[in-house]
């Protein structure tokens, strides 16, 4: 096997030894349902604004990997409109004003297609960008996205997105399981309690990465270029 290792990147706790031939961005659930009044985040009670507030780091992080001409991958955390993918284990819990598949002012909520669904559209995908829709916290599961990894050679993967300590954290996990070697990008992430992003960040990188690093968006994109 070729040997893919070409420089490191600066991060926590310890430099991430970059394979930039092999290395994507995965951006997790930037959607309107999480980011804005009315949708579902706010639904359950959250200050959505908290997440709004990293949209231009997570632009910078994607377009730094554009320009690179690295993978971009998005996420979507969405539902199939006869809710058959949804399990009443999860449209009954937190006991939201708005559950997923209601109507609400954005269209039904966390389904496939509606508005609110949507990817930001500052933070949209371009061109032939890959879009994972997912049915749970993670973006491997009942999805294609580790056929999608497999068939471009990817190894290493670099997160932003929202939220944290939820699908991050799960994605990440899932990612570091089968074997890939992950990279948070810090201001690119958020949660809607700074204690558990906080939290979160702390046991990903904590024991010798054992989820995965930790990094800022200048040093991803100084990496990668
Ligand atoms: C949540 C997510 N928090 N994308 N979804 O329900 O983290």
């Amino acid at each position: 096997m070729p040997e893919k290792l070409t420089a490191t990147i600066k991060a926590e706790p310890f430099p991430f030894p970059l394979k930039r031939d092999a290395i994507a961005l995965v951006v997790i659930d930037m959607q309107r349902d999480f980011a804005e009044p009315g949708g579902f985040g706010a639904s359950l009670g959250n200050d959505v604004s908290r997440i709004t507030k990293i949209v231009p780091d997570v632009k910078k992080l994607i377009e730094g990997f554009r320009s690179a001409g690295l993978p971009v991958i998005h996420t979507m955390e969405c539902h199939r409109p006869d809710l058959s993918d949804l399990p009443p284990a999860k449209r009954n819990r937190g006991n939201p004003t708005l559950k997923i598949g209601d109507e609400g002012p954005m269209g039904r909520v966390l389904i496939v297609g509606e508005p609110g669904t949507a990817i930001l559209p500052e933070l949209a995908p371009v061109d032939d960008e890959i879009v994972i829709e997912k049915p749970g916290k993670g973006a491997f599961y009942a999805t294609p996205l580790g056929d999608i990894l497999k068939s471009k050679g990817i190894e290493q993967l670099v997160f932003a997105g929202v939220t944290t300590e939820v699908c991050v954290q799960t994605t990440m996990r899932e990612a570091n399981d089968r074997g890939y070697e992950c990279l948070l990008a810090e201001e690119a992430t958020e949660s809607y309690f700074p204690e558990f992003k906080a939290a979160a960040i702390a046991m990903m990188k904590a024991q010798g990465a054992i989820v995965g690093w930790v990094g800022s968006v200048d040093d991803i994109i100084e990496g990668i270029e």
